[in-house]
């Protein structure tokens, strides 16, 4: 008979070789290479009702010169201390108030605002501005100044709160971040309000227009016509059983995805839609823009109303409804996981 190792005898090798950084892949093989997604990411939902108040005290805490961003980051309750919302997404809530400016700067990390409350913010890019309204989907391409301000609107001005979504768990992941501080305070505009709307928003490009970067050049996607259209396919009767009516934002110049590490959507459900359920390997953070419904994630129920948030993680599956005609923002992952080919999705039919 041969003697088999015993359990003591392994671990004193374990011991052994961790003095070298080495360690037995037998023991993690199926962590490692999971048979499914196996993240630690939980669903999650963030009530405007319950946050808008911390966000109001944010405001007497600090300036937003002094904060650089003042954000209370949404971080997902499995992932403390990480200001990740996913593993590979970050997502904050940005509050500006009248008169203030968050200082120009460049870095390399992609970000998305999503305007959630308010009006009379502008965010300046690459020379232009443009103000903000709700329901707007502002990009802020990676490496490009942009600064932040609240000039308020015609002779009025009320705090601005808007969702930033950024790549920030994706560029650490890589250790490639780079930043730089401009010297001006406020960058200086070159270009009218509108300007990049007009040359790229309109199925049309300017003729002898070459594309500099991977980004799409139109950085406000107003969600007055992103409305506009989700009620029109609704009356055309373009209502998927899954996701209601759901369009994808476009970078215009590629037929692609307007940033190259985010993905942006808008979907609407029209009262009493029930979606059936559905799940993808690409995360997902959601805004409420109109609307009352619930998300029910892996059998747990999450009730939402406007300015909500809330986050779907990889490979659960989830069913939406809507109590009222409802509008959803989300984004996620996607371009990165399509790049790699590793994105998969599934619409159940339970
Ligand atoms: O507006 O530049 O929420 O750099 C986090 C990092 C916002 C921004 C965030 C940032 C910004």
């Amino acid at each position: 008979m041969t003697t088999r190792p015993t359990g003591s005898a392994r671990q004193a090798f374990y011991e052994q070789i961790r003095a070298l950084s080495m360690t037995p892949l037998w023991e993690s093989l199926s962590t490692l290479v999971p048979h499914t997604p196996n993240g630690p990411c939980v669903p999650a939902l963030w009530r405007w009702h319950d946050v808008l108040p911390y966000i109001e005290q944010a405001g007497t805490l600090i300036t937003a010169e002094e904060a650089v961003r003042r954000v209370l980051v949404l971080e997902n309750p499995a992932l403390p201390g990480q200001s990740s919302i996913t593993q590979s997404l970050y997502a904050g809530l940005q509050l500006i108030l009248p008169g203030e400016v968050a200082p120009a700067h460049r870095h390399v990390q992609s970000a998305l605002r999503f305007i959630v409350h308010g009006r009379g913010a502008y965010t300046a890019v690459d020379g232009e501005r443009t103000t903000m309204f709700p329901g707007d989907f502002v990009i802020t391409p990676g490496w490009t100044w942009h600064d932040h301000g609240n000039d308020g609107l015609d002779g009025h001005s009320e705090p601005v709160v808007w969702l930033d979504g950024l790549d920030i768990p994706m560029i650490r992941f890589f250790d490639a971040g780079f930043e730089e501080k401009s010297a001006a305070r406020s960058q200086q505009v070159s270009r009218p309000e509108g300007n990049a709307l007009a040359r790229y928003g309109h199925n049309l490009l300017p003729v002898d227009y070459t594309p500099g970067s991977p980004t799409s050049p139109i950085f406000n996607y107003p969600y007055a016509r992103t409305r506009e259209v989700l009620d029109q396919l609704y009356r055309d009767g373009e209502t998927d059983a899954w996701h209601g009516v759901k369009l994808r934002y476009v970078n215009p110049v590629t037929g692609g995805w307007p940033m190259p590490t985010l993905a942006t959507f808008m979907q609407f459900l029209p009262a009493g839609f029930t979606g059936k359920p559905y799940r993808s390997t690409d995360g997902s953070v959601f805004s409420v823009v109109e609307g009352r419904g619930c998300v029910v994630v892996d059998g747990q129920r999450f009730v939402f109303g406007p300015k909500d948030h809330f986050v779907v993680p990889s490979w659960k599956s989830f069913t939406l409804h809507a109590d009222e005609d409802a509008v959803l923002f989300s984004f996620s992952d996607r371009p990165v996981q399509s790049a790699l080919n590793i994105l998969r999705e599934e619409k159940l039919d339970a």
